[in-house]
């Protein structure tokens, strides 16, 4: 790890911390879904058991990730489906600006579509060759490497599609709403100076 790699503010954790808020949800396979909703071209609902989703194109990505709290992690192999390629089984109507990627327990995080759909943003199943452990996420997280690590919902279970942006959990909260670590979009507070 080189320093060019550590965005501004940030510091290189020890290991890979465990971050979240509230408790690990229990997994039940006959009660999960992956839905894809809101504003498709058809205006209708997509849902996929874990075992479809497993069977879906897959390819792995190497990435590091960044707190907004201050930490980052580095070199982590995801492997997954790439958001854009759900996006071609569920294709978004029009006028689909973003996306709310929502997690158990109503966590959500909104994304630009562009940025959901960019090279390295995964729905990963599997961490360095081994499945997601629940505390980081299983079965299934969101990956969107090139933001702070709020706009990943870990125990992802739905993609919305929407027409207009909505501030997610943290993003309501006194997170920034666009998050890039590079920029060091932390909070809410600096959003003046960005639009
Ligand atoms: N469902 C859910 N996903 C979440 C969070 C959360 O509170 N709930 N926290 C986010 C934040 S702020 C970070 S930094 C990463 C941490 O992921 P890790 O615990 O695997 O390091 O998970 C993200 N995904
Ligand atoms: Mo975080």
């Amino acid at each position: 790890m080189t320093n060019e790699h550590l965005p501004p503010g940030q510091r290189a954790a020890r290991g890979w911390p465990v971050s979240h808020y509230g408790p690990v949800p229990r997994f039940r396979a006959d009660r999960w879904n992956l839905q894809v909703f809101g504003a498709t071209a058809t205006r209708e609902k997509y849902s996929w058991t874990l075992e479809e989703v497993t069977a879906l194109p897959a390819t792995t990505i190497t990435a590091d990730l960044h707190c907004a709290s201050g930490t980052s992690t580095f070199g982590h192999e995801f492997f997954g489906v790439p958001a854009a390629v759900l996006l071609e089984l569920a294709p978004p109507g029009p006028h689909v600006t973003h996306v709310m990627a929502w997690a158990e327990y109503g966590y959500s995080a909104n994304i630009r579509i562009e940025e959901f759909t960019s090279e390295q943003s995964l729905l990963a199943t599997h961490h360095n060759g081994e499945m997601l452990t629940a505390e980081h996420g299983f079965p299934l997280r969101l990956v969107v490497p090139h933001l702070y690590g709020y706009k990943g919902p870990k125990w992802l279970r739905g993609i919305e599609y929407m027409t207009q942006d909505r501030r997610g959990f943290w993003e309501e909260r006194g997170y920034h709403n666009l998050a890039d670590p590079w920029a060091e979009q932390r909070y809410s507070y600096q959003e003046d100076d960005c639009h």
